[in-house]
């Protein structure tokens, strides 16, 4: 039987990549996110793979559940589920920060992502079977000046991994992550709120990842076989060391 793969925030970056590797990998999927339209040009670009799209924010918990609920039969076992959806807002001293950018990062990077989780562990307790790949940062081991809440939201992530790699083992439930470095993506558009030159700016001088990069390397966790759990990856573009230590030639 065709395997499923839940893949959340699928409309861009990382999540789409994603969406386009397993796709190629042989399972069918359902892709989550928030634009529908960019969901549809996905289903043509992975055809004649199966997907089933559903719009809803994960910070939304009735909602999460509603759209897992109503998911139809032939995509309700899920086998494998990519928590991929969140995202960076603002980069300023605390002293500065913006609340409802705390509320977003935490909200959406930690709370959707346990919202999603929580509405597909029922099927997979049920089942014996599952794996679950986070997508956190590593900006979830190093905290750097300015990323406090972004940094403390990913360091979540990273702990909520381990926990649930914990609480899932009687279940055979794979959990892990992927703690990538510089991906050039939406993300530092997002982080800095639609200024294009700033964000284009964080990438010049490297090479930095794209996101099929780091969608190649969960395509590789997700098709290990049932007794493998590639439990961590931190994945650095070859000109990044640390999280801020990034050779540049300008
Ligand atoms: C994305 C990488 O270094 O901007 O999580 O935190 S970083």
């Amino acid at each position: 039987m065709t395997k499923t793969a839940f893949i959340t925030g699928a409309s861009s970056g990382i999540g789409r990549a994603t969406a386009i590797a397993l796709a190629q990998s042989g399972f069918q999927l359902v892709v989550t996110g928030r634009r529908r339209e960019r969901l549809e040009e996905l289903v043509q670009q992975v055809a004649p793979t199966p997907v089933h799209i559903l719009t809803f924010d994960v910070r939304d918990r009735a909602a999460t559940e509603a759209a897992v609920a109503g998911l139809p039969a032939d995509f309700q076992d899920v086998a494998v589920l990519i928590n991929n959806a969140g995202g960076a807002h603002g980069l300023a001293p605390i002293q500065d920060g913006d609340p409802n950018d705390w509320d977003a990062m935490l909200d959406g990077n930690v709370k959707g992502l346990l919202n999603v989780t929580k509405a597909l562990l029922p099927g997979m307790t049920q089942r014996n079977r599952g794996h679950i790949i986070n997508i956190s940062s590593v900006a979830g081991s190093e905290v750097y000046a300015n990323g406090n809440v972004y940094c403390a939201s990913k360091a979540a992530v990273s702990a909520l991994t381990k926990g649930m790699r914990l609480d899932l083992l009687a279940h055979n439930i794979r959990v892990a992550e992927i703690n990538p470095g510089a991906v050039e993506t939406e993300f530092s558009e997002v982080r800095f709120k639609g200024d294009t030159s700033r964000a284009a700016s964080v990438y010049k001088g490297f090479e930095p990842l794209t996101a099929e990069d780091v969608a190649d390397v969960i395509q590789f966790m997700v098709t290990r076989p049932p007794h493998v759990n590639i439990a961590e990856v931190l994945l650095f573009p070859a000109a990044q060391a640390a999280a801020t230590t990034i050779k540049k030639d300008l």
